[in-house]
């Protein structure tokens, strides 16, 4: 379904007027904003193809009706939410859920949405039908050479989907670990691991990136073999100059300081990119913003702060991706509330005053610190994002568009009500 750009000007006619209020608002609070939209403007959020169709839990799906039923109308409904707020112009595939038939003609398509082809996930966390050995003890770190030659092939596979799609990373988790003590011998599980992850290493084309995303449970519950950011760091460090930690902001163990680890992989130069989501318990997958949205800014906040010290192009150098999934939101909403959620966070992080928080620092000025930072997280930064949706052709309010224009019911129409996402 394509969202015509009259129905965008007349949503935005409507709203106008109390927008360019609030715009004035803010301007009158934080001073100088044109630099801060152009950042928005060009700050890009990619979305999962995983995410499009409703993901369950193990307990139960509620398919809400008119999913995307190929990798053509997943990439419809990115370019739908991109042409509703201009700030999700990337789209990660998950290798086999998304293997393309025609590379040109889904390349074609893409490009007419104003879309790119971010990082390709590979998938040994499941078993696909024609496949000769199963993933059931591990994939990249199997006991068993056999299997993780398969997972090794698999990996390289996925490389090439993604070169013929103009992709530009490989990201990898692996499921791989153990749910009992004495399962697994630690250290040889590394090891296996590591000589899988070089062999996949080796097949990147030069200007590519390989992303390790770690996680501390599940499936497994006893260890994970890539279990925590400094697991991943110690493998990426070894691998070479083209490997980086992802950093998924649900797989980490509760209270873990997210922001903390951050800043020192962006200090180590391994700081890959970002699987956005919320949570409060677990891999919740929840949308980002939902409930941390302090700790979201202070992730924001050494980003800025450290992509800045490094001289890093805030939009370009790090991969922002979403992974999430929802079993009671209509995805798409759902997406549009995690963008909405992200920009915020960024636009406050943008605001912080620099140098007086570093002076307070300095001066071990705790309150005033403290002062700093929460004045830019308590500042409204809505009308700045809408501002910068306004300037790009988007819609000033993109939830209240879409269900102005009744999109859900169209696609209903157009799909039908028992469509499954290929996917989770
Ligand atoms: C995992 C992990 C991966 C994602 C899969 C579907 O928990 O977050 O990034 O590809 O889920
Ligand atoms: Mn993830
Ligand atoms: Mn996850």
């Amino acid at each position: 379904m394509l969202l015509d750009s009259n129905k965008i000007a007349s949503h935005n006619a409507d709203l106008l007027k109390s927008h360019a209020n609030k715009l004035v608002f803010t301007a009158s609070e934080i001073g100088e904003t044109d630099n801060i939209i152009q950042k928005l403007i060009d700050f890009q959020i990619a979305i999962p193809s995983w995410a499009l169709g409703t993901g369950g839990t193990r307990f139960g799906r509620f398919p809400g009706g008119g999913e995307p039923r190929s990798l053509e109308e997943k990439i419809e409904d990115v370019g739908l939410l991109h042409a509703l707020n201009n700030a999700s112009g990337a789209i990660s595939l998950h290798i086999p859920w998304d293997i393309p038939t025609d590379y040109q003609a889904i390349k074609n398509l893409a490009s007419q949405h104003g879309l790119k082809f971010d990082a390709v996930n590979s998938n040994t966390f499941q078993d696909q039908t024609n496949q000769e050995y199963t993933y059931k003890y591990g994939s990249l770190q199997n006991v068993n050479k056999a299997i993780r030659k398969q997972a090794i092939a698999h990996n390289i596979e996925v490389i090439q989907q993604g070169i013929a799609l103009g992709s530009e990373s490989l990201t990898v988790w692996l499921a791989d670990g153990s749910c009992f003590p004495g399962q697994l011998n630690f250290r040889k599980a590394y090891q296996n691991t590591l000589e899988s992850l070089e062999e996949i290493y080796a097949a990147l084309p030069s200007n590519w990136k390989l992303f390790l995303e770690y996680k501390c449970a599940e499936p497994n519950f006893y260890s994970t073999t890539v279990a925590d950011w400094g697991q991943s760091y110690s493998y990426v460090k070894k691998l070479g100059d083209k490997a980086f930690t992802l950093v998924d902001l649900g797989h980490h163990l509760p209270n873990a300081n997210i922001e903390q680890i951050v800043a020192i992989l962006l200090m180590e130069g391994k700081l890959g990119g970002f699987h956005f989501n919320d949570s409060k318990y677990g891999d919740d997958d929840l949308t980002a913003g939902a409930l941390k949205p302090y700790q979201l800014f202070l992730i924001f906040n050494e980003l800025v702060e450290g992509m800045d010290a490094r001289g890093m192009n805030h939009a370009k150098d790090l991969g922002w991706m979403i992974d999430a999934s929802h079993n009671v939101k209509d995805p798409m909403e759902d997406l549009l509330q995690s963008v909405e959620a992200i920009m915020i966070a960024y636009a406050q992080a943008l605001l912080v005053d620099r140098k007086a928080l570093e002076i307070a620092q300095n001066e071990n000025d705790v309150v005033k610190a403290q002062e700093i930072l929460q004045n830019a997280f308590r500042t409204d930064v809505r009308a700045l994002v809408a501002e910068a949706r306004l300037r790009s052709g988007a819609a000033l309010n993109p939830v209240a568009l879409y269900r102005d224009f009744a999109v859900r019911q169209e696609l209903i129409k157009e799909r039908g009500t028992k469509t499954v996402a290929t996917g989770l």
